[in-house]
């Protein structure tokens, strides 16, 4: 059960998809924790998102229930897919979006990365 109060995992989402290759998805980077691929919908010149392998229903339930391993492995991949895209130099955002007034849209962890341009303030 999540712990963040949102409803189970389904495993029909479309993240989950993605992840069984049901649905097509312009992957950047694949390992044994996580999965990047571009956002369909970019809101900045590079917009992309990662997702943890497991089920996972936002960042409160993995950071609860997901191993250390996962956990590292997960922030690591982070990390290099930001390496790879060239923006560590640059400066980029990582966000997360955590449950309906949050706007979640998709109920399988994910963080957003952006950067490609000066991003501004953060707004809330
Ligand atoms: P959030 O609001 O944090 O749940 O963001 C979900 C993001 O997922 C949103 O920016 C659009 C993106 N998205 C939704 N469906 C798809 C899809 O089928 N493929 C890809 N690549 N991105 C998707």
């Amino acid at each position: 059960m999540p712990v963040s109060g949102l409803p189970p995992y389904d495993d029909g989402n479309i993240f989950a998809r993605i992840l069984r290759g049901e649905i097509p998805a312009r992957k950047v980077y694949d390992d044994a924790h996580a999965l990047a691929f571009h956002d369909i919908a970019p809101q900045a010149p590079v917009h992309v998102l990662v997702i943890p392998k497991g089920a996972y229903v936002s960042v409160a339930d993995f950071s609860a229930q997901a191993s250390p391993e996962e956990v590292a492995g997960f922030w690591r991949a982070v990390a290099q897919v930001a390496r790879q895209l060239g923006l560590e130099n640059q400066g980029f955002r990582v966000l997360t979006n955590m449950g309906a007034d949050a706007g979640q849209e998709v109920p399988h962890f994910h963080v957003h990365i952006f950067g490609g341009k000066p991003l501004g303030p953060m707004l809330a």
